[in-house]
């Protein structure tokens, strides 16, 4: 059987965007922090890899959208956190979050990271960001890495 699947190197002069919100930026700015190391850490140079700040996980869609229509970025890594609050406002964002990056990502056909936390507490986000549960900007991170080499392997 042949196994087909990315390697965890970064391929050097191809473009990677981090999308991060600001919103609960105690947590994302330790998000970005942890993309960033996984990136290096890889073999990136970090010359090829942008930072794009928006305010909420609401704008990260459309930040995406654009971002890739522009054919500046080989994949996208979007980080954010949504943090439940007393009200359904929680539900609202992280579901338009997610399902806009998803589609968004069907649409371009390239690889696209969901580091975006949807927690009911600070302390699952802290512990997400960077303690005891790892820190998911990495893991989102080293996906877009792993996807990228897939599809350059996989695509015509
Ligand atoms: N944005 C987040 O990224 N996380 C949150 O927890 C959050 N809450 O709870 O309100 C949040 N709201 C802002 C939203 O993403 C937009 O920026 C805002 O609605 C303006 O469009």
């Amino acid at each position: 059987m042949n196994i087909v699947e990315g390697k965890l190197q970064v391929q050097v002069g191809k473009k990677i965007a981090i999308i991060n919100g600001r919103f609960n930026h105690i947590i994302t700015d330790r998000l970005v922090e942890g993309a960033e190391d996984a990136y290096v850490r890889h073999g990136g140079n970090t010359e090829d890899l942008d930072l794009i700040l928006v305010p909420g996980a609401f704008e990260i869609p459309l930040a995406l959208e654009k971002a890739l229509a522009s054919g500046k970025y080989e994949a996208v890594c979007c980080l954010g956190a949504v943090i439940r609050g007393a009200t359904p406002h929680f539900d609202y964002i992280s579901a338009e979050a997610t399902k806009g990056v998803a589609s968004v990502a069907l649409k371009y056909g390239k690889p696209v990271g969901f580091g975006v936390l949807t927690v009911d507490t600070i302390e699952q986000a802290i512990e997400r960001a960077g303690s005891k549960a790892g820190n998911k900007g990495a893991e989102a991170m080293i996906t877009v890495i792993e996807m990228l080499n897939l599809y350059t392997e996989i695509d015509v």
